[in-house]
This record gives structure tokens, sequence and C-alpha cells, in this order.
């Protein structure tokens, strides 16, 4: 397996010669300058791989190449967009840069509602915390029908967290729920927010997956044809969130994800956090299912509550099975090898980390702090020697 660092380019605090000392070799990163929707000129792409190989590295997956919410909203003529696509494609291509790790949630990326929580020590991880979400669908964006998404018991709870709430802890909530889009654009405020579910207003489950499929029929054969291979990342949380579908959460959806394209170009991101934050996904039941088609694998862990909230564990302690999980990896790798491909290894990163010791004192991206990241890359290196020499 390929040991790979997510990297933010010029909106990471952390350097690459600090990367560097972590003992990965591969970098996954994208343009994240760049608004959604653009073509990625091929002299950008051509000085970030510059700068990756600079520093001694290789740049592995871009991550991600997003889809324009246009494209997941089916709105008005996306042909400019699929075009800019597959340009973007290949100007990667022409660079040597082949896969593309990329989601289809509607409008949030990774969600979570508290980026500091507590865990033993001093250090903190990221949560989802089903009452703090339901105190901001029902009393905060007051979106239609929220209520309708909670049992009971976590409305009551809901609404006296926030009956105690601060002007502070609901700015820090908004803060949080916005913090999974990565790059420079598209943070909403509550009004921008609800102008932003308005637009998706009567958006189900069967007009978004057709809305994706379409986004599969533009981009995957020319993907085929220029040899790159599109992965897509699961939605995290793995279910619908403010009212709107979500529909890469299950083995059967990566089901009909990998069905609606048979192609090797069309495949998965393997992200054990996202899936795994549902107990019902069987996450190396779903690897092994979908095993041909992984193409890059995140590797992290969580642990589920009875409410719905989770929190990120350390990587090998949550609710996953990680060592069989990488088996499942290994064993995937051996038989791309027994076919004679040779790039039989699958690159993987550390997915998240606590923030701890002294990354405490830095102000980095939520998620990735590099001790964490380190810590959790270390352990998972230990797992794949181990199991590599058995
Ligand atoms: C979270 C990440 C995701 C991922 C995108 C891919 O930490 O794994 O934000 O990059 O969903 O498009």
């Amino acid at each position: 397996m390929i040991e790979s660092w997510r990297w933010y380019g010029e909106f990471d605090p952390i350097s690459l010669n600090e990367v560097a000392q972590t003992g990965a070799s591969g970098i996954v990163t994208s343009l994240h300058a760049i608004p959604y929707g653009e073509v990625w000129p091929v002299e950008a792409i051509a000085a970030r791989k510059a700068e990756v190989e600079r520093a001694g590295f290789d740049w592995v997956v871009v991550e991600s190449l997003p889809v324009h919410e246009r494209i997941k909203k089916g709105e008005g003529d996306l042909s400019a967009l699929f075009a800019n696509y597959r340009q973007s494609m290949a100007n990667l291509a022409a660079q040597g840069v082949r896969t593309i790790c990329y989601n289809f949630m509607p409008l949030l990326d990774w969600t979570r509602t508290d980026l500091a929580a507590p865990v033993a020590g001093g250090a903190t991880c990221l949560r989802f915390d089903a009452v703090r979400m339901a105190a901001f669908e029902i009393h905060m964006l007051a979106r239609p029908g929220a209520e309708d998404d909670y049992p009971a018991p976590v409305r009551a709870r809901a609404a006296a967290w926030f009956q105690q709430a601060t002007e502070e802890d609901r700015r820090t909530l908004v803060t949080a729920i916005n913090a999974g889009l990565p790059g420079a654009y598209d943070r909403y405020d509550i009004a921008q927010m609800q102008a932003a579910l308005a637009a998706y207003d009567g958006m189900d489950r069967a007009t978004l997956r057709a809305n994706y499929r379409r986004f599969l029929e533009e981009v995957v054969p020319a993907a085929e044809d220029l040899g790159m291979r599109l992965c897509v990342h699961p939605d995290d949380p793995p279910r619908n969130i403010l009212g709107l579908p979500r529909i890469v959460s299950s083995g059967e959806d990566l089901a009909w994800v990998l069905a609606a394209q048979d192609s090797p170009a069309n495949g998965v991101t393997l992200c054990s956090g996202s899936l795994g934050a549902n107990p019902a996904n069987d996450v190396p039941a779903i690897a092994a299912q979908v095993a041909s088609r992984i193409h890059f694998a995140h590797l992290r862990n969580t642990r589920s509550e009875p409410d719905g909230s989770f929190e990120e564990s350390a990587h090998l302690d949550g609710d996953t099975d990680m060592i069989a999980l990488i088996g499942v990896l290994l064993n995937e790798q051996a038989r791309r090898r027994a076919e004679g491909r040779e790039d039989h290894t699958i690159p993987f990163r550390p997915d998240h980390g606590h923030h701890m010791l002294s990354d405490l004192g830095r102000d980095l991206v939520p998620g990735y702090p590099l001790i964490g990241r380190l810590r959790g890359l270390a352990e998972l290196r230990g797992v794949i020697r181990t199991l590599s020499r058995a």
C-alpha cells in the first residue's frame, strides 16, 4: 500500500518538509484555490506537481476534483461544466496524475457538530452530535420538516441545548458544520444555508441518482480513454442530513454506483470512517464486495452512540475492525499483482486524527493535524507490515 498524506497546498499550515518526517511517500492534494466548475490549467497542475516532487513525494491522488453543485442539482445546461471536468481530467492525465477522488454529497461535504470534542488526556477529536445537529436544524435553521427527522428524546435535548447555548456556542456550531468544505469557497451562514437548501427543494433520492448517473455517463468514458481512475468518496455521515438525500452511504449504494458505469475508471474511495459511522455498515465486508474497484483508501475509525451521534476514535480503536479491513485491501493487492498489474498497490492515507500534544497550539485544518495523523499512520503502517509478512 502506498502511504500518503493529504496536503492542502497554500492553505496548509503544515509544510511538506514536516510531512517528509512522517515517512509517507505520496501526497494527496487539490488545487483548492480554483473555484468549483472551472478548468484546472495545465500550468497550475504542473507547478503543484513540481512542488510536490521537489519535496521528494509523488502526487498520487487528486482529492478532490470537485463536482459543481449545479451538476448535483441537475440545474440548467450542464454541458460546459461537464466539458470543463473532462478538460481538467485531460490536463491532469497529461501530467501523469491519474487518480481522482470526488464526492456526490449535496451542499455539504463531511459534517461534524464539534471540531474539538475532548478525548482523554487533553487531546481533541471531531464529533457528530445528534442533539446539536437537531438543535441546528430545528432551532437555528428552522428547516421545515426537520423535527420529523429526530426522535422525541433527541428533540427535547436539542431544545434544552439551544436554550442554554450562548451566541458564541451557536456561532461555533455553524463553523463546525461548515468545516468539511475544503478550499476557499462556499461557507454558509444561516441565511445562505437556508437559500442553498431552498434551491434543492423537492430533491429526492431518485432525482439525485439520475443526476449522478448523468455525471458518470459524461465523465467515465473520457476517464477510461485517458487511463484515469475516478473514485467516489462515500457520504459522511452516511445518512440523509438537512433533509437532503445522500446516495453513497452503504454497500448497496456503492453497488449502484459501480453498475451505473461498469468500467474500471468508475471506482471507489474506501473511506472506513465515513462508512463506519453507520453501525449497519460492515466495512470489511463492503470493502470485499467492491475490492476490485477500490482505487484509494481513507483509513480511520469512529465510535457510534445509540442516538446517532458518533465520535472519531483512534485509528485502530473504533467500531471498524481495522485489521480485518487492511487484510481485505492486502488480499486485493495480491490479486492485482497475480494478474500482472503494475499498478497493484493501493494508495491510502491516515484519515483525520486527534489534535494532540504540540499541535494543540497550532492553527491547523480541522481533522488534519500533524501528530494525530502521524500516530494514525504509524499504527496503520505497523498493521500493514505485520499482515504483509504473515
Ligand atoms: C474528509 C474528506 C472528504 C473528501 C471529499 C472528497 O476528511 O475525506 O472531505 O475529501 O468528500 O470529495
